[in-house]
């Protein structure tokens, strides 16, 4: 691989094939866009590399530094960031704080080359053609690798919302920097690697405590909370993505506007945060899971924000329409800049919205969420007895991601046909597959608790673990709980670590197993954790409910 013409990347569901997408993504990546994350990621090895060695002098990093990493790392996320220019930009940043990190280190002997190349922007592409997945050549140490790698991406993503809200952790900071110069490190072996992909599930359970800490310490513990699916008669502008910091930002700007706030697809929970309900022009939700947003947007007629993933390269009718923040880019859409604790602008999309018809609706109707771990919690009493007496038999996670992909029908259907006992946990964008669907309740308590985004997965293992407690288990997995999981991007990858990490076992991945676990990685995973795929809804209903 040498030239802008060839690629490859297996880190998302959809990779092409499940095996890799080599010319073109199927989410839309650009072969010279891949090329571009692809030396992002190795430059941002090779600085954390330089800051681990730092660490090991006992010299501080700069909370910058981190900063800069966890962002590099978000911006290379599936559906994040299409615009070439943004990813060189931050190749080149990253170049530069290299250098100047290197002129304070003692000892680089052990740094790998990563840390030292400094090449032009014409070198660029040729530069990239060398660091991609493929130059790993062993499938085990490429795989192990890559879910180490892409975990962090992850974690990468969730310290960032913590960080917009002020809160770090700087022991998550060093572990991620440590753990990504590990994944160039050639004396690594399989064991090690596999001892390093279950600590970053550690980490990965410290970066969703500390966003939860941040999230509810800033905006309120979440609540059951009712929220419309309709639309009201007066412009709006769409809002999607995971920086609750954004939607406050945006909400308080726009109060006396004339013109409402809609979420989309991941920021629905924002609707369950007690400081959000002040706002009287928080109309509601509108739409699905991202990969609807073409006709979505279209019919939104509004301005639409995107704080994060996931972006489908938009149609020509509303590109002028999409505007992007953070991580989030897309070459010829407009970006509101702003940096960790500057106040950013959303003036001139409240403009544009005022200038734009309100959205048609397509929808009618509410859905019911909010089920974080401490409104979870105050029904504890009614849900242990809902659980003695019978009435409630099992739990079933369903968390993660939804996707385009026709298989993912099988989440309805394995909702739908869920006896009527059974209560579904869940948490990011996979509820969009049954959050409408009327599946009633449970002696009060709905049949599907929303507990947020996936990184609100949190909430999940809280809940789970206080289960565990008040039914006096000594282990996780003796509780009446299921776990089908629906993945898509890296998010979910430390989601599923995390899970391992706290010792879940049996867990269902679907709609299919990550195309970057090779055989034999895989063969691990099912050892130790009994990870599984999924079949026919009908089979699978067996296994997992009984
Ligand atoms: Fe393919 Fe997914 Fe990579 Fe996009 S992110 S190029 S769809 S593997
Ligand atoms: Fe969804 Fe992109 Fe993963 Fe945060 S928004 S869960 S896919």
């Amino acid at each position: 691989m040498s030239n802008q013409e060839t690629m490859f990347c297996f880190q998302c569901q959809e990779t092409a094939g499940n095996r890799g997408c080599t010319r073109v993504g199927v989410c839309g990546k650009t072969s010279d866009v891949a090329a571009m994350q692809d030396l992002l990621i190795d430059t941002t090895k090779g600085l954390s590399a330089i800051t681990t060695e730092l660490r090991k002098e006992g010299k501080a990093v700069d909370q910058d530094i981190n900063h800069l990493i966890s962002l590099n790392l978000f911006t290379t996320i599936t559906n994040a960031n299409f615009d070439r220019k943004v990813i060189e930009m931050r190749i080149e940043k990253t170049l530069e704080k290299e250098k100047e990190l290197l002129s304070q280190l003692e000892d680089t002997s052990a740094l790998p080359e990563a840390s030292l190349w400094q090449g032009g922007k014409d070198e660029y592409m040729d530069r990239a053609g060398k660091v991609g997945v493929l130059a790993t050549e062993n499938e085990e140490i490429r795989s192990l690798r890559e879910l180490i790698t892409y975990g962090l991406k992850g974690l990468a993503a969730y310290s960032k919302h913590a960080n917009a809200l002020l809160k770090d952790n700087e022991e998550v900071d060093a572990f991620m920097q440590r753990a990504l110069a590990d994944t160039l490190d050639d004396s690594k072996s399989i064991e090690d690697l596999v001892a390093l992909a279950l600590e970053t599930g550690k980490y990965g359970v410290d970066g969703m405590a500390l966003l939860d800490a941040a999230n509810t310490a800033a905006y309120g513990n979440p609540e059951v909370s009712k929220v419309e699916i309709g639309v009201r008669n007066r412009p709006g502008i769409l809002i999607s993505g995971h920086d609750l910091r954004d939607l406050e930002m945006l909400l308080e700007q726009s109060k006396d506007s004339g013109v409402d706030i809609y979420t989309h697809s991941e920021m629905l929970p924002g609707h369950y945060y007690p400081a959000f309900k002040k706002y009287d022009h928080f109309a509601g939700n509108y739409g699905n899971a991202w990969w609807k947003q073409k006709e979505e947007f279209e019919s939104f007629n509004g301005p639409i924000v995107m704080t994060t993933n996931c972006i489908v390269p938009p149609k020509d009718s509303y590109k002028d329409r999409l505007w992007t923040t953070g991580a989030a880019g897309y070459p010829g859409c407009r970006h509101i800049p702003g940096e960790i604790g500057e106040e950013k602008d959303f003036s001139a999309v409240i403009e544009q919205a005022k200038q734009c018809k309100p959205p048609v609706e397509i929808e009618q109707g509410s859905i019911v969420g909010g089920f974080a771990h401490n409104q979870v919690f105050a029904l504890a009493d009614q849900i242990v007895e809902a659980v003695q007496s019978g009435a409630i038999r099992k739990f079933v996670v369903m968390a993660g991601c939804d996707g385009r992909m026709k298989s993912r029908e099988y989440y309805k259907e394995f909702a739908e046909k869920l006896p009527e006992d059974v209560v579904i946990l869940t948490a990011g964008c996979a509820k969009y597959k049954y959050n409408k669907l009327d599946l009633g309740d449970i002696n009060g308590i709905p049949r599907v608790l929303d507990a947020g985004q996936c990184n609100d997965s949190y909430s999940l293992a809280l809940i789970a673990l206080k289960l565990k407690e008040l039914f006096g288990l000594e282990d996780i997995n003796d509780l009446p709980l299921a776990f089908n999981i629906a993945w898509y991007e890296q998010k979910a990858v430390i989601v599923l670590l995390s899970l391992l990490y706290l010792g879940v076992h049996n867990i269902h991945l679907g709609p299919t197993l990550p195309a970057f676990l090779s055989p034999n990685v895989l063969k691990v995973l099912i050892n130790e954790f009994n990870i599984g795929g999924i079949t026919k809804v009908d089979e699978d209903l067996k296994t997992m409910i009984g």
